[in-house]
């Protein structure tokens, strides 16, 4: 083995998404069968969260992945993201009960400054951000803004998981594979306003509004089963998708990391250059191709109809709504 190891560090790592996706990243499902790496895993500095961290390890340990060149486990950001090739933020603060939205996004917008910092201060020079904790387009926004010297295009959040549930949602109502089932996208906020497009997504080659002509269904149903999809999974299963959430970062980071085949895309929030008529600045969830060698673009040419047009705006507004919230934490 002579690759040389990557560092990923995971916060939240004795959480739920943490524990199904570390043995994913050091079974080599992440970056590939040869390629080595070391887990940073961080956590709140509070004894229930660190016992729970010891635990996580120990069952890494267990796994006796060949991959595995060793464990980190903190609750100093200073050491949980010194030398780290990739910052995975997926713990935050849960929304408590009768706790308001701007509360949270102020005290989970907290946290991902401390994080921010840490990251320029500590990581490696080519370090790279996927926030997962929510609300991830501001928090990867505010992370962004306290990471002083860290290029802007390094911070993403994660939409992926939206742009599965959208392609599995196709699948099922045409009858079809999931493989069959193609540029399945998602537009703007990880939240309730995101906008999951069926317009540009294909069913076998055709356009889905060719294979699904209940078009009805592909604008109200659809739409809202993607966008409420999270919750229906807590109201089933008691507590939020953690499973699905940690597939989606794997496949996140893996659409960063690697080329994306020719002629697709994937769904990624990153920084608005002014596409779409997206202001600059925001990040936002837009079609997205990776070169394969930590560069990406925002596909570009895909044409937008009146109802794609206002529902973007919509999330856009939100997303604007949001960093107004916050912006005092960063300025
Ligand atoms: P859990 O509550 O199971 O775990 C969160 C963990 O984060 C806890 O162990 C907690 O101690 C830790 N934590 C909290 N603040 C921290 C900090 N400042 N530094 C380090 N660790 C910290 O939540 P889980 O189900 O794992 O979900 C984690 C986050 O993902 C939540 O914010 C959730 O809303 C978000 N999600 C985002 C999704 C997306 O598509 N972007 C989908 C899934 C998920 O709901």
């Amino acid at each position: 083995m002579t690759k040389t190891p990557i560092r990923v560090a995971v916060t939240g790592a004795a959480g739920q998404i943490g524990y199904a996706l570390l043995p994913r990243i050091a079974s080599g499902a992440l970056f590939g069968p040869d390629q080595p790496v070391i887990l940073h895993l961080i956590e709140i500095p509070h004894e229930k969260a660190l016992a729970a961290l010891r635990g996580v390890a120990m069952e890494l340990d267990d796994c006796a992945f060949p991959l595995l060149q060793g464990i980190v486990q903190t609750s100093d950001l200073a050491v949980g993201f010194k030398d780290v090739n990739w910052a995975l933020l997926v713990g935050a603060k849960p929304r408590g009960p009768g706790m308001e939205r701007n509360d949270l996004l102020k005290d989970n917008g907290a946290i991902f400054v401390g994080q921010g910092q840490a990251i320029a201060a500590h990581a490696a020079k080519d370090v790279r951000v996927a926030v997962v904790g929510n609300p991830c387009n501001t928090n990867a926004w505010i992370c962004q803004q306290a990471a002083r010297g860290v290029p802007a295009d390094r911070f993403t959040a994660m939409t992926r998981l939206d742009q599965n549930r959208a392609q599995a949602q196709l699948a099922i109502k045409s009858g079809t594979s999931i493989n069959d089932v193609k540029g399945t996208l998602i537009w703007g906020n990880h939240s309730a306003t995101q906008v999951p497009d069926f317009y540009h997504a294909t069913i076998k080659g055709k356009p889905v509004t060719e294979v699904i002509t209940d078009h009805e269904w592909l604008k109200t149903t659809f739409i809202s089963t993607v966008q409420k999809r999270g919750a229906a999974i807590i109201e089933a299963r008691g507590v939020s998708s953690a499973a699905s959430a940690a597939n989606a970062l794997i496949d996140h980071v893996r659409d960063l990391y690697f080329p994306t085949p020719a002629g697709e895309w994937r769904s990624i929030c990153v920084t608005s250059d002014g596409s779409y008529g997206v202001p600059a600045g925001i990040i936002s969830s837009f079609p997205i191709r990776a070169d394969g060698k930590g560069g990406w673009s925002i596909v570009q040419g895909l044409e937008l109809n009146d109802f794609l047009k206002e529902k973007i705006a919509a999330t856009v507004k939100e997303l604007e709504g949001e960093r107004e919230i916050v912006k005092a934490l960063v300025s």
